[in-house]
């Protein structure tokens, strides 16, 4: 028979910047329960399905207690009864009890809390690990692998001590290490960045995701800083890393034009798309994401054009997973990669659809955190499923962080005891005894 939803549950729990979000437990009528969070963005973008706050006096308006209202009064009594492994359609009747574009109503948070329970109890009802069963649902991939990393080392801009202009100072490992070894170099690069910003006095503290947040000047120095480190450890800068930035543009942009600290008029958007190509010949910047505000779409068409025949330019506030507006992005060849937070969505399915949209273009896809997160390794799965190509969790520094990357070790693991015992049990089966769901 199959098993129905017999009840849905959220409460207000904390995240990693100590900020209320929504946390919310499924039960099925076969005793199968799953629990799982909504994640909050700092730099959030202006067409993103809304982060439902309570606005009062309450935790300084952070609290999320209407959201909590959202699913445990409306949205619980309307999906009681029906079959969880019905995603496209729980997730079609979130959008119908919202009614609103932006999820204003119930919350985009209620709404991406309630979608992943129902697809965590759905995977564990079937008996499978998550990523197994999202990668068999929805047949994105051809083959299961763990998706290479974007490593945060430094955070600038609203994540960080507001000194440097950019948000996230990258790294991004070359294809010849695994992910074992991608992580370890992560790992003991991070350990020696420390040491490296004390030496120079620069060390501050760490930025809301766990990189460090240095006192250094101007993005320049966030560079040559990173390139001493590396100087300092076993691994080979082009040869076994590149790097990486999230410009995070609309958090600089006023009036038209970019304010960055290293120069007291702001940059045209002309001049901006020049400081970009510089800054990748000088140091071999592989991924930039949001290099410019989400309406500016004709800097972000030269860009593409000039840079991404060697660079791969993520579209995050650009297109925030909206069906719309990465159509559009494909058209106009504005990018050529997509960041895919599904809360920025609400929804799974529709995130989905976005993902096969960019893929149908060949366009990369990087399954990404938001600043603030929980211990819930929910996207570690939904990136492995849907064959993501990169993922962007962070530093290797902070619990919420870690929990991601210790969640895809544990796939990891399973996938290659898979493959070593290739005429031997399903992926689910070789993965069964390790996994917890
Ligand atoms: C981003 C994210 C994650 P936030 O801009 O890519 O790093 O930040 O969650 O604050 O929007
Ligand atoms: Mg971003």
């Amino acid at each position: 028979m199959m098993p129905t939803i017999q009840n849905i549950f959220a409460r207000e729990i904390l995240d990693g910047r100590g900020q209320p979000t929504i946390e919310c437990s499924i039960w099925l009528d076969n005793g199968i329960y799953a629990v799982t969070s909504a994640p909050s963005g700092t730099s959030v973008g202006k067409y993103e399905a809304l982060d439902l706050r309570d606005q009062e006096q309450r935790m300084l308006g952070m609290g999320v207690t209407k959201a909590v209202n959202s699913v445990n009064t409306v949205i619980a009594p309307a999906l009681k009864g029906k079959d969880p492994s019905e995603q496209q359609a729980i997730d079609e009747a979130l959008v119908a009890l919202d009614g609103t574009e932006k999820r204003t109503k119930l919350g985009g948070n209620a709404m991406i809390a309630v979608s992943q329970a129902v697809m965590k109890a759905a995977a564990l009802s079937a008996g499978l690990p998550l990523y197994y069963y999202i990668w068999q649902k929805y047949q994105l991939s051809p083959s299961l692998n763990i998706p290479a990393c974007i490593y945060t080392m430094i955070n600038g801009g609203s994540h960080g001590a507001t000194n440097l202009d950019f948000q996230e100072f990258q790294i991004v490992p070359a294809s010849h290490l695994d992910f074992i070894q991608s992580l370890e170099m992560a790992s003991l690069l991070f350990q020696k960045l420390e040491e490296v910003l004390i030496a120079k006095g620069a060390i501050h503290s760490v930025g809301l995701d766990g990189g460090y947040a240095p006192n250094l000047y101007n993005n320049t120095d966030a560079f040559e800083i990173l390139i001493e480190t590396i100087k300092n450890s076993p691994y080979t800068y082009i040869q076994d890393l590149f790097f990486g930035v999230d410009v995070a543009a609309s958090e600089f942009f006023n009036a038209g034009k970019y304010s960055l600290k290293d120069k007291s008029q702001p940059y045209s958007p002309r001049e901006l798309v020049e400081y970009y190509k510089n800054m990748r010949k000088l140091y071999h910047v592989f991924a930039i994401e949001d290099p410019f505000q989400e309406d500016d779409w004709q800097s972000w068409k030269e860009l593409t054009t000039e840079l991404g025949e060697t660079s791969i330019i993520i579209g995050d506030n650009l297109l925030v997973g909206n069906k719309t507006r990465t159509q559009k992005a494909i058209q106009e060849k504005a990018c050529n990669a997509i960041l895919v937070k599904p809360n920025q969505v609400g929804t799974l399915s529709e995130t989905i659809e976005v993902i096969k949209l960019a893929q149908s273009a060949q366009w990369q896809v990087t399954v990404s955190h938001r600043s603030g997160e929980t211990n819930d390794d929910f996207i570690a799965d939904f990136a492995v499923g849907v064959g993501a190509n990169y993922v962007k969790f962070g530093p290797p520094n902070r619990g919420e962080r870690i929990a991601k990357y210790n969640r895809l070790l544990q796939v990891y693991y399973e996938l290659q005891n898979y493959q070593q015992q290739a005429a031997g049990p399903t992926p689910a089966e070789a993965a069964a005894p390790t996994t917890q769901g």
